[in-house]
């Protein structure tokens, strides 16, 4: 008997803690912001950049998946803080239409955003741009070897920020420097609430809304909760929810609701015009207020005074444990999730089905 007893214990302890990368990066990232900003500084990186890319050219960002989600951020902020012509193409959309996607944004500055570096789309869109002699490409990666720095006339490594987990979270909010010891804090005052909360409560599905660029956060946030969860998501400007998808506002379905200062009058309103609808809400909001706290049924404050722009990689926590906590009590592992790879590579010969590498 003792020997089962051992055995079972022994086999208990090699087991692999469900979600212990994606948590363990998740709660890491203010440390990435960190070093994120020590080693830009350090290596002087963004002065050497600006030789080579002004921001008053226009610039095209092309990517996949989480990557694409965080270039079309980028894209709004420095169309919005920069002034430059500034979009994002998901590197697929680029492979069928590139003539027509240079015309159309005017690119002459092109920067491929991949944290593996050797997804197969964001390659070919590469060997594609590598052709064209008018387009300079930036990689941006946080693999230190990868295909991607060879096809580029330049490449931003951030490999510091790589990842184990096939879901990308501090990969995709590495950009920032005095917000570190702010939200570790923040992390430690609320982390708790929103696992507890994707925990306990069962929803059919997830709707998440965002104005600007928090509208790409909430695409990103909706992607989270579909890898690390297996469930159904789906991401809106917040004010198109009353043009038809409110149709679906039920408490079986949580409607998250990313607040952003422009439109935040606009968005209270429609929070509490949910609520009264029976909708589970919640909301994410810099600073809370009776309103809010009335129609949320859970609401977290971020209470950052940096400027907005530079709190939205802490604005995609939330989503990221939200996700975390709903795979766990579906007896998910979100280290490894269903259906998933952590690089899609894809065989030039079309039949075949998509090679899908590592996990
Ligand atoms: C892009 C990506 C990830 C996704 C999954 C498959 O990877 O779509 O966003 O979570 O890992 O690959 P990359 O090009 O940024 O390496």
């Amino acid at each position: 008997m003792r020997k089962k007893v051992r055995a079972a214990r022994e086999a208990r302890n090699l087991a692999p803690i469900p979600a212990r990368h994606t948590l363990s990066e998740i709660f890491s990232q203010p440390a990435a912001w960190r070093e994120t900003s020590r080693q830009l500084e350090q290596q002087g990186t963004l002065e050497q950049l600006s030789k080579l890319f002004f921001p008053r050219s226009p610039w095209l960002f092309i990517a996949c998946g989480s990557s694409y989600y965080l270039s079309q951020v980028v894209a709004t902020l420095w169309t919005r803080q920069l002034q430059a012509a500034c979009s994002a193409v998901p590197a697929s959309e680029f492979l069928f239409a590139p003539g027509e996607t240079l015309r159309r944004t005017g690119a002459q500055r092109v920067v491929l955003v991949s944290r593996s570096g050797e997804t197969t789309e964001v390659l070919r869109a590469a060997r594609l741009l590598e052709a064209d002699c008018s387009i300079v490409t930036l990689g941006v990666t946080c693999n230190a070897e990868s295909p991607l720095e060879k096809l580029c006339a330049r490449t931003l490594k951030l490999t510091w920020a790589n990842e184990k987990s096939t879901v990308m979270t501090r990969s995709f909010t590495s950009a920032l420097d005095r917000l570190p010891e702010k939200v570790e804090p923040w992390l430690e005052a609320n982390a708790g609430k929103i696992q507890d909360f994707g925990g306990k409560r069962r929803f059919a599905d997830f709707i998440f809304l965002g104005q600007g660029a928090h509208y790409w956060m909430a695409q990103e946030a909706a992607l989270k909760i579909t890898e690390m969860s297996s469930s159904y998501a789906q991401a809106y400007h917040t004010l198109e929810f009353r043009h038809g998808p409110r149709a679906i506002a039920s408490r079986d379905t949580l409607i998250t609701f990313l607040l952003s200062e422009a439109a935040a009058e606009e968005e209270t309103l429609l929070v509490s015009e949910m609520k009264e609808l029976g909708a589970a809400t919640f909301v994410v909001a810099n600073h809370a207020t009776k309103t809010l706290e009335r129609a949320s049924d859970l609401l977290i404050e971020l209470r950052l005074d940096e400027p907005e722009f530079a709190r939205l990689a802490p604005l995609a926590i939330p989503a990221q444990l939200l996700g975390a906590a709903v795979g766990l009590r579906k007896g998910l592992d979100p280290d490894t999730p269903k259906n998933l790879s952590r690089v899609v590579t894809l065989r030039r010969d079309g039949d075949n089905p998509a090679k899908r590498r590592g996990a």
